[in-house]
């Protein structure tokens, strides 16, 4: 069976040949307007970014190269004892396009189980920061610290061709996904279980199966099973999102994927985007202690129009691109409505009773776009459900999945020689002078 790096190496050419193709043949071609509502607006809308793995469609949701999450879920290779794609495969498929066989992925989470220990300086340095410090925080300056190894650097210092950029920035992403686990992990241990003892990675784990050993939950296989799947599902959302834009920003200015990641996950650390399911979780209990056991769907009704009279958005709903339920979410709902004690936990029925009422209280509302619920709305309430009730530190789980897609598109944005990212900004005045002209 082929290996991961000569798996790229067969697909790459191909698509740098389609790329050459469509300059030559096509850049002059126009897909699109640009309107001032979308220089004032984010740029929502606006078709300007190449991002190979993944695109979103409005209606159905991700796909990654093609493959829907249902399409996922059947093909990508499980843990040995297990059922839920595991990131690694994911990750496979996110870089090469092709779905990988269990023995690939096997031989992806020896790998990374082989590099997943952390340098003894950024265990120093995690360990010198105050419990009070954000884990986000936290987890981007370890992640940026890491760059001390880099291997995409060093061969920039000492000269290489651009041609050989990707495999120097392969190798990177790769060091730098092994070594998540044990990062995102000790940033757990040390700010809610101080002076606890932190298992080592071992090197016959998959990737999740270290994580979830290292933050204590080894035991509860259906956590670890969950966490499989949502770091799965969560590596990639196409390029647009304030994460992955924001590596491959900073990525195309050739910084290695260590100081591009980490500012990515400053993004994600944002509460209208990663740090939304932290937020979800708190509105969900805030009304499960003000509305008492029984709720009904009235008093759902009626806390969510307090929410919206107050000022304040329904966290976990909503999206800047989708406009039907999240598959993600679908997909979560669907893992809790396959084990029994999921399916009476007091919270998970909760986000489904909110689910029923929610949609119809936003449209009437009338101003979201989408009235339906993100992957947010559901994600950490199975964690919450078995113990792990950390809020603050559910982003970090997304920030370790996160790293899969954005690492991916800087390995392809390096083989495919993309360029510095520089739109064109403009005052109002230079607007206004370009609308009258
Ligand atoms: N509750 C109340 N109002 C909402 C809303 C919600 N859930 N979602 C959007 N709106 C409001 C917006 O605030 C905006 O109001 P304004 O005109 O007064 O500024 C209006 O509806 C139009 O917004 P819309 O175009 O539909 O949405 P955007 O693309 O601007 O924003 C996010 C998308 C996701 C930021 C928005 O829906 C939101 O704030 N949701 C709640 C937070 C959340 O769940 N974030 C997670 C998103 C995602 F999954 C991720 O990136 O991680």
């Amino acid at each position: 069976t082929k290996s991961l790096r000569e798996t790229m190496k067969e697909v790459i050419p191909p698509k740098q040949e389609q790329l050459k193709k469509l300059k030559v043949e096509h850049g002059q071609t126009v897909v699109g307007d640009v309107k001032v509502d979308n220089i004032i607006g984010g740029m929502r809308g606006l078709k300007a970014m190449l991002w190979e793995a993944s695109v979103l469609d409005p209606i159905e949701g991700i796909r990654f190269h093609g493959l829907s999450i249902p399409d996922c879920q059947k093909v990508l290779p499980a843990a040995p004892a297990g059922k839920e794609m595991i990131p690694e495969s994911m990750l496979w498929l996110l870089l090469t396009g092709q779905v990988p066989t269990a023995e690939q992925t096997k031989e992806l989470s020896r790998e990374l189980a082989e590099k997943g220990d952390l340098p003894k300086f950024v265990e120093d340095l995690v360990d010198s920061f105050p419990r009070s410090l954000h884990p986000m925080t936290q987890l981007g300056m370890g992640v940026a610290a890491l760059n001390h190894d880099s291997q995409f650097q060093a061969a920039y210092e000492k000269g290489i061709k651009k041609s050989e950029y990707w495999t120097h920035t392969l190798e990177d992403s790769i060091n730098l996904i092994a070594r998540l686990p044990a990062l995102a992990a000790r940033i757990y241990r040390n700010v809610y279980k101080p002076g606890t003892e932190l298992a080592g990675v071992q090197k016959d784990l998959d990737l999740v199966g270290n994580y979830s050993n290292m933050l204590g939950y080894g035991h509860n296989e259906t956590l670890t099973e969950y966490l499989r799947l949502y770091i799965a599902l969560h590596g990639d959302h196409e390029g647009g999102n304030a994460s992955a834009h924001t590596a491959h920003l900073v990525g195309s200015t050739l910084s290695d994927p260590y100081l591009s990641y980490s500012a990515a996950l400053f993004a994600l650390a944002g509460p209208l985007h990663g740090l939304a399911n932290q937020e979800v979780l708190r509105w969900q209990l805030a009304m499960q202690k003000e509305l008492g056991d029984k709720i009904s769907q009235e008093d759902i009704k009626a806390y969510l129009w307090k929410t919206l009279n107050s000022g304040q958005v329904v966290p976990g709903y909503g999206h800047g691109v989708l406009r039907n339920p999240d598959p993600r979410f679908i997909a979560l709902q669907e893992f809790c409505d396959s084990r029994s004690d999921l399916k009476s936990s007091p919270i998970i029925d909760l986000v489904n009773k909110t689910f029923q009422v929610a949609p119809n209280v936003l449209k009437e509302h009338g101003k979201t776009k989408n009235p339906y619920p993100n992957v947010d709305a559901t994600s950490g309430c199975v964690l919450y459900h078995y113990g792990l009730t950390e809020f603050k530190y559910y982003t970090v789980i997304f920030g370790v999945s996160r790293a899969l897609g954005c690492l991916t598109q800087l390995v392809w944005a390096r083989a495919l020689g993309l360029p510095l990212e520089r739109p064109k900004s403009l005052s109002m005045d230079a607007l206004t002078k370009i609308i009258k002209q």
